[in-house]
């Protein structure tokens, strides 16, 4: 790591531009966003016009020392994402039926890929950079995990439970895991499976929303940053997924109805919604990685209010990331998808709670929503209001543990009234691949946070540096149903996501989108 609140002694490159300027703490960038302005005339016919805004963006090098807090640290997710980083802190290998493994970060998109910089001006190649190294961002080896669980076992025996990671791995890192025992939390039986009770023996008192949970969780939080010395912490919620909450005028719709709902005690304010706000009022983003409706409006309200980063919802890992990228395909492709059939069996603790009927609506609403801007965007394919049929099964069937299976039928219409069918039979090893997604999520959560940027003004009526909405639609790629700014579009299609969030890192150091044009190749 390059230590704490340091500038880092070396950048992988940096932009030699007008409009960029570097100095110890900060990088300073005038932007130009070009957009294109639609209007319709008279006739209906569209009018485009190029249209360019001026930002400026500043950007703080200092690289803090950052922790991170899980609520579901005994979980499957929890243990796994802790021993992973432990495993690439201390460059552990071990041994495999495949032979010497080494610690990796494949999966992450900031970690495990690469991003066009530009091109080589003396070969005409392509120069490809790690995206972690776009920006200034904080290395995940460099992460402090902590968090609660309802569970109180350890780390070590949390991960045996899991039965995720193989056990040579498991042997070297078991001594330091063994040391780590999640917090207690807070359970409010009526929104997760009844089958999960048993586990349930790590618990601050009080069965329903209360202002001393929210008191205790923000004291958690407090303490954790002082004992590891940290400068930012980030939570994130990797528990069971919870029912939907009812939205209820007067009790969770505003800012004000919801506190009072707390201090009230409300049934129908879920623990995952008091762990956001707790975190809303001390400005520590929340990041949920699970499909319930945490963010009911008064959530998302009170979050605007405080300016306070929050961002969801359900990791989008193996059958949803797929889908979001085919379906993309497809229809871009300009082939007429017609209908997906998604069965998923899992034999984990996520299975077992997603076996109950209104822990799995949640998670069938956040599987199923994920193509409808690609088939809206798409007026040639399908009518005003047409759409793709689409069903999502999901069964519990222990044997298989984490090791999740996915069968999709993808089956769509083609050139003259042919049909084509795909079928997938996609082996997703759950917390493998959730595990990387939550580095990312931290990692961007965090840099956002050290990002400002206002309408730049050459008439010396300055606007004020401002951050980024609280609602961090830029998580998206991470996410099965993208929270954004009230009123504005969600995004789902994957490329469109990895683009959004390359090119606002790009933004951010002066540098345009890559357009992938590569017109300097193309001149007869
Ligand atoms: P898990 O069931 O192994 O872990 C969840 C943990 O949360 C358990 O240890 C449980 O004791 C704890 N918990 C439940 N309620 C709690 C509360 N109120 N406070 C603190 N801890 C609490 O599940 P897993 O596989 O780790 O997944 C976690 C969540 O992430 C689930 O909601 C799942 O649907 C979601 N998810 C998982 C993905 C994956 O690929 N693994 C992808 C997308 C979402
Ligand atoms: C089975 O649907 C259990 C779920 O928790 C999923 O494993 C998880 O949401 C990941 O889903 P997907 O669709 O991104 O693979």
């Amino acid at each position: 790591g390059y230590g704490r609140g340091v500038a880092p002694a070396q950048d992988l490159f940096t932009v030699n531009s007008p409009n960029v300027e570097y100095t110890s703490d900060l990088i300073k960038t005038k932007y130009t966003y070009r957009t294109t302005a639609v209007t319709q005339d008279a006739d209906g016919k569209y009018v485009a016009a190029p249209k360019e805004t001026l930002y400026d963006f500043k950007v703080d090098r200092r690289i803090p020392k950052l922790g991170v807090m899980l609520v579901g640290w005994g979980g499957n997710n929890g243990t796994t994402v802790t021993a992973g980083i432990l495993a690439n802190r201390r460059g552990l290998v071990w041994e495999s039926k495949n032979g010497k493994q080494e610690a990796n970060y494949y999966g992450s998109v900031i970690m495990g890929s690469t991003t066009k910089l530009g091109t080589d001006s003396n070969t005409g190649k392509e120069i490809n950079i790690p995206f972690h190294d776009l920006l200034p961002m904080v290395h995940p080896n460099d992460l402090i995990v902590g968090g609660w669980d309802i569970s109180g076992m350890n780390l070590a025996e949390a991960m045996d439970r899991a039965k995720v990671l193989e056990p040579t791995l498991k042997s070297l890192v078991r001594k330091e895991l063994a040391t780590m025992k999640p917090l207690p939390s807070i359970y409010y039986p009526d929104f997760i499976a009844a089958n999960q009770e048993e586990r349930a023996d790590n618990l601050i008192p009080g069965t329903k929303a209360s202002w001393a949970h929210v008191e205790q969780i923000r004291k958690d939080i407090r303490d954790f940053k002082s004992a590891n010395g940290l400068d930012k912490v980030i939570v994130q919620w990797t528990a069971n997924t919870e029912r939907y909450a009812d939205i209820l005028t007067g009790v969770n719709d505003t800012a004000d109805n919801l506190l009072k709902a707390i201090e009230d005690g409300h049934e129908e304010v879920s623990p995952s919604t008091v762990f956001a706000v707790a975190c809303i009022l001390d400005k520590i983003p929340f990041i949920n990685g699970s499909p319930q409706n945490t963010f009911v409006p008064g959530a998302i309200d009170l979050a605007e209010k405080h300016g306070a980063f929050i961002g969801g919802d359900d990791f989008k890992s193996g059958q949803t990331k797929m889908k979001s990228a085919l379906v993309d395909f497809l229809i871009n492709a300009g082939i007429k998808l017609t209908s997906i059939a998604s069965y998923n069996h899992l034999g984990n603790n996520d299975g077992m709670n997603l076996s109950s009927q209104k822990q799995f609506r949640s998670k069938e609403i956040s599987k199923s929503n994920v193509v409808d801007d690609m088939v809206a965007a798409n007026t040639v394919l399908y009518k005003e209001g047409e759409h793709p049929d689409h069903t999502v099964v999901i069964k519990y069937m222990p044997a298989v543990g984490d090791d999740k299976r996915a069968l999709d039928e993808y089956y769509a219409e083609i050139f003259l009234g042919g049909h084509q069918t795909i079928s997938l039979f996609n082996v997703c090893e759950d917390s493998l691949l959730a595990s990387p997604l939550i580095i990312d999520l931290v990692l961007v959560a965090e840099i956002m946070t050290r990002i400002e940027w206002k309408a730049h003004s050459s008439e010396g009526v300055d606007a004020k540096y401002a951050g980024f909405h609280s609602v961090l639609s830029i998580l998206s790629y991470m996410l099965k149903a993208p929270l954004t700014p009230p009123g504005t579009p969600v995004i789902n299609a994957l490329a469109k996501q990895r683009a959004a969030l390359t090119n606002i890192f790009r933004a951010c150091v002066g540098l345009d989108p890559e357009s992938d044009m590569t017109l300097e190749h193309k001149l007869f």
